[in-house]
């Protein structure tokens, strides 16, 4: 196993907020329970199948657009901008696809979506696909997650028999089919062009990019992917308003954001919040670390966000702007939590161990350079490193950082020059002493 550096454990939705993801308490996902607290009021909204005019397409894309909704998939990219770029007068096909190929160690988010409030991921395809002139859509579902997929499936049935899917959507002129599409369980399916090559039945492997998928995605044609948080966040905002929805949170981090919170720490789970939010607060509402031991260090956004230290975390608040200027990402919003128990080699063991098992290979600098990094940090790890070494996985990490396909070969990179530029005293203890300095310090 390795899907975090940490304690795996995750408690699926006890912790989150129910301010906007409503509902998700594992028993009330039915229709008949979204509808209840006012589920498909947004699509009725724009479709004005709720007494108002409707909404054109244009005013849907707007909405999203003031409320500064990002990407919550980990590039953080602006979503009403991503959907403008869709060509709307485009002659033949066009896709929507949603990313729900999570797997990202430490993330654990989607997943409790789908299972506990998947309409609320339709409604919010639905205005998509609305918004965009699209009618046919995909949820790419990660494919070690059987249950997942299946209540997504049920979710579907009841929102086709309901007419809020399919041709003339509740009596209007807009039609909008979609499928669910069980993946394969890879983690390089979650990139974007890897997963429309999947999804076309083909070995999931990046397409290099431009042309990006809003011009050339699925069979060719313009397709619009978004992440499955994304989704969800829209009928909150077409039912309240974008400015509102970017008063939750600060400029250019509109809303909020769940926080899966794994690692050291007394209360692990999901925790949705308001972006801008002190992590300090993050940190209490997952119960602090164990009693008795102190925070060492987090890695703030998934594996693929490099590591930052107690002391800057402390300092640091939870949204994109502000991670990045802390040195780091805040990518898909896996928040592992490392404390004084953790030793920094052995923790960039199990990483360097995910990233080469994940390569598919296409490039050479990932393909090669992982296991090459890998491999040297467990010859550190078991007493056998020399101190030149810890430059030479500096100098690998550069070799691939920006030179590959996808960004996988920057995630494997990135974790590796983090933890050498805040902990390089570990590793030179291991060298020098064939031995951990936190078991030497135990
Ligand atoms: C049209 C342009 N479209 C950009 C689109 C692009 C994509 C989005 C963001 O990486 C990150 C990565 C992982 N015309 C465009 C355009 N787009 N310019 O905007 O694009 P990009 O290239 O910035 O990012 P990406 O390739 O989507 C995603 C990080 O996320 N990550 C991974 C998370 C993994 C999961 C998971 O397991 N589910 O979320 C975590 O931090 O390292 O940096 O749609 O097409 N000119
Ligand atoms: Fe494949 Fe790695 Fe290249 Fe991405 S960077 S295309 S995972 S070999």
């Amino acid at each position: 196993k390795f899907q975090s550096t940490g304690n795996e454990t995750c408690f699926h939705g006890r912790h989150i907020n129910p301010q906007i993801y409503a509902g998700l308490d594992g028993k009330n996902w039915s229709i008949k329970e979204y509808e209840a607290r006012g589920g498909y009021k947004a699509l009725r909204k724009i479709l004005g199948k709720d007494g108002s005019e409707g909404m054109t397409p244009d005013q849907v894309i707007a909405e999203v657009k003031t409320s500064g909704l990002r990407g919550r998939g980990g590039a953080g990219f602006p979503t009403g901008l991503k959907w403008s770029f869709m060509p709307r007068m485009f002659p033949g096909a066009k896709y929507l696809v949603c990313n729900s190929d999570e797997g990202e160690p430490g993330t654990c988010k989607d997943r409790d979506i789908l299972m506990f409030n998947p309409h609320i991921v339709i409604e919010g395809m639905a205005i998509a696909a609305y918004a965009m002139g699209i009618s046919v859509g995909y949820n790419y579902i990660h494919g070690e997650i059987f249950e997942v997929y299946e209540r997504f499936e049920a979710a579907l049935e009841e929102a086709r028999a309901a007419g809020y899917l399919g041709d003339g959507i509740m009596g209007s002129g807009y039609n909008f089919q979609l499928h669910a599409s069980h993946g394969f369980g890879a983690y390089i399916c979650g990139e974007e062009t890897a997963l429309l090559e999947s999804l076309e039945g083909k070995k999931g492997q990046p397409r290099f990019k431009p042309p990006f998928p809003a011009s050339y995605g699925l069979y060719g044609k313009p397709t619009t992917i978004n992440n499955t948080e994304t989704f969800a966040a829209v009928p909150w905002i077409i039912n309240n308003g974008g400015q509102p929805y970017l008063e939750i949170g600060k400029p250019n981090n509109g809303g909020t954001k769940i926080f899966s919170v794994v690692g050291d720490v007394q209360r692990p789970g999901n925790f949705e919040i308001p972006l801008g939010t002190p992590f300090s607060k993050l940190l209490e509402l997952a119960g602090g670390v164990r009693p008795g031991r102190t925070l060492k260090a987090v890695i703030p956004g998934g594996s693929s966000a490099p590591v930052l230290p107690a002391s800057i975390m402390m300092d640091t608040t939870m949204d994109y702007d502000a991670i990045a200027k802390a040195g780091s990402m805040l990518g898909s919003g896996a928040v592992i939590v490392m404390d004084d128990t953790r030793c920094m080699v052995k923790s960039l063991l199990r990483l360097s161990y995910f990233y080469q098992h994940e390569s598919c290979g296409q490039c050479t600098p990932c393909r090669e350079g992982t296991g090459w990094l890998w491999r040297m940090v467990d010859r550190i790890e078991h007493g056998k490193g020399k101190m030149s070494d810890i430059d030479l996985l500096n100098s690998v990490a550069d070799n691939i950082q920006g030179r590959t396909i996808c960004a996988l070969g920057d995630a494997a990179a990135m974790p590796v020059r983090a933890m050498i530029k805040h902990f390089r005293d570990e590793f030179v203890h291991h060298i020098e002493h064939k031995t951990c300095v936190v078991s030497a310090h135990a």
